[in-house]
């Protein structure tokens, strides 16, 4: 039989968003050792390196509207979009480390154009579904997941040549506790499932798995996993810009990630927001790469 290939594609993107320190997320995920993780669960492993990002220090805010860094969050993403669909091409599977939320927009302008019906598991304890409109902050990570709808700036909905990305019933967001107004509207409006905490307290992550994983099954010819390490209660997942309280646990997480593994609709993913300069001796990136573990077929029997 064939051994499966990855390619782990690195993006240093601190420009989403106003922390330093994101864009060394990468380098403590590699450090943490997912390369050797995966490869001990019989993956062939291409460590594609990082995608050349802008410093902070040269780039430059949109005048006309309050997005901040525009131009370079633009490029960074149109490379990232271009290595994720040659990744693709080479029938290896796309897993993109981050940086903000951010290079969700060039990810998913790689992935999309591979399919009819692309689906998106959003694991995040926010919705990023702002627009330059309705941000309080002008932080484009805020706005990945509207800017996939094709809601947004034209320069960050273009990207890839093409729009939109995904599709409003194709989305699945788990984790949301920190909904601004606009988003709940847009949310409202586009009739996004979501599964907020309240939910997953209310269900239990068996059930919301269960009912995510036939919902995407039944209308998408792929699955794309979006986790914003946010997502996890900061208790689990120190190592985050914007933590968030009350969010989700280990253990909902990694059954979360096994039972994405079982179900096999998974053809890309990326892990976001992993920030080592707030984190504590690399717990965050230790956190992402089991999770990544857990997806990719690590059980524990
Ligand atoms: N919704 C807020 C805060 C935020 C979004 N994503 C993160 N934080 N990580 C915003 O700025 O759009
Ligand atoms: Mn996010
Ligand atoms: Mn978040």
């Amino acid at each position: 039989m064939m051994r499966k290939e990855i390619s782990i594609i690195g993006v240093p993107m601190d420009l989403g968003q106003t922390r330093r320190g994101v864009d060394m997320g990468p380098s403590a995920i590699r450090y943490a050792g997912v390369s050797e993780r995966l490869e001990s669960l019989n993956y062939v492993v291409h460590d594609e390196g990082d995608i050349r990002v802008e410093i902070k220090e040269r780039a430059q805010s949109d005048t006309e509207s309050n997005l901040k860094n525009l131009k370079a969050v633009a490029d960074g993403n149109e490379k990232l979009g271009q290595k994720v669909d040659e990744a693709i091409r080479s029938n290896r599977f796309p897993l993109v480390l981050g940086g903000d939320h951010s290079i969700a927009i060039g990810t998913l302008a790689g992935v999309s154009k591979h399919y009819k019906n692309l689906g998106v598991i959003w694991y995040d304890a926010h919705g990023d579904l702002n627009t330059a409109e309705t941000s309080p902050s002008g932080n484009i990570h805020g706005m990945p997941l509207a800017v996939s709808l094709g809601i947004g700036h034209p320069t960050l909905t273009n990207i890839g040549g093409y729009c939109p990305k995904v599709k409003p019933e194709n989305i699945v967001i788990i984790g949301a506790r920190s909904l601004d107004e606009g988003e709940r509207i847009l949310i409202k409006e586009k009739g996004i499932k979501v599964y907020t905490m309240h939910e997953v307290d209310r269900l239990g992550m068996t059930k919301v798995m269960e009912e995510t994983i036939s919902y995407l099954k039944e209308r998408t010819d792929g699955v794309h996993l979006s986790l914003d390490l946010d997502g996890l209660d900061p208790e689990a997942a120190p190592g985050v810009g914007t933590p968030v309280a009350g969010g989700l646990s280990y253990r909902e997480s990694h059954l979360a990630m096994e039972m994405l593994s079982e179900s096999n609709i998974i053809t890309s993913a990326e892990f976001v927001e992993i920030n080592p300069i707030l984190d504590e001796k690399n717990k965050t990136a230790d956190v992402a790469v089991a999770l990544m573990s857990s997806l990719l077929g690590d059980t524990l029997l």
